[in-house]
């Protein structure tokens, strides 16, 4: 489809003004939020609609540790300064914040924000987008999340750790046993799922009739066609800063926050994945 464009790197948005802006996994409330840089994309980006697809405060954490700063305040603030001044705001609960899902019956609006359990966005292209979290299909995604994020790094790590791990084994008379290797079949193990994921979410909007299907909860922004309708993911606030958005002329692009303002990932607020997407 050629609703698919992939903006050169290092190439900024002019105006930053869309049509719509899907963002989800905020995880507001935790350490792991990027908060400040959350705060300064929504500052930077005005837009008609805005999706908050799911996971957008994370209430798991807020019952156990909680977390707030004030670029949790300033993302707040952001976004009913835009329900206020005309932007039509939905807020599609994710299983993180799924307290406000009790809330769904009563067809709620909140501050000029609409609560809704799933919503549908039509592209200026004409486009019919399913747009959901996505925690329902879960279970095709029963891996332990953060080998899904092991990049080439940590797997070069894990090499150099697996021959000390098995120095030290030797000593104890214990036999040769392959950490890389056990690292190398979960990750491919974390991939398969993270597929399994795309294609059920893929399949659901196929199945009900839709050209599309934008989600968010396995922090892993994706835009690509499976079985001819649209899978995408607007990836995540905390292991990356990633939004899709829509121009006005209905062309879609995933935006990578960091990496168009070349910021580092290592700064302040040191990232702590949640426990689960
Ligand atoms: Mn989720």
């Amino acid at each position: 489809m050629n609703a698919i464009h992939k903006m050169p790197s290092g190439h900024l948005p002019s105006g930053h003004a869309y049509r719509c802006v899907f963002i989800s996994d905020t995880h507001l409330g935790t350490r792991g939020c990027r908060g400040a840089f959350l705060a300064d994309f929504l500052r930077q980006a005005s837009c008609d609609h805005l999706f908050l697809v799911g996971d957008i405060i994370d209430g798991w954490r807020l019952r156990k540790s909680w977390y707030w700063d004030e670029s949790h305040d300033e993302v707040l603030r952001q976004i009913l300064r835009k329900a206020r001044s005309g932007t039509e705001v939905t807020y599609i609960p994710g299983n993180h914040d799924e307290m406000f899902r009790a809330w769904l019956p009563l067809g709620l609006e909140i501050a000029g924000i609409k609560l809704r359990a799933e919503s549908t966005h039509v592209t200026a292209a004409g486009l019919r987008l399913l747009v959901t979290h996505g925690d329902a299909f879960d279970s095709v995604v029963r891996y332990a999340k953060f080998l899904a994020v092991l990049g080439d790094s940590a797997y070069t790590f894990a090499l150099i750790t697996n021959r000390w791990f098995n120095a030290i084994r030797r000593q104890f008379g214990y036999p040769y046993w392959s950490l890389s290797a056990w690292l190398k079949r979960q990750v491919k193990g974390a991939v398969k799922a993270i597929d399994r994921f795309e294609v059920a979410l893929a399949n659901e909007a196929r199945r009900r009739g839709f050209d599309g299907v934008v989600c968010g909860h396995i922090h892993h922004a994706e835009m690509r066609e499976i079985n001819g309708v649209l899978y995408l993911n607007d990836g995540d606030w905390v292991e990356s800063c990633t939004a899709l958005v829509e121009h006005h002329d209905g062309r879609l692009e995933l935006i990578d926050w960091a990496a168009l303002n070349r910021l580092s990932f290592f700064q302040p607020n040191s990232a702590k994945v949640p426990a689960a997407a």
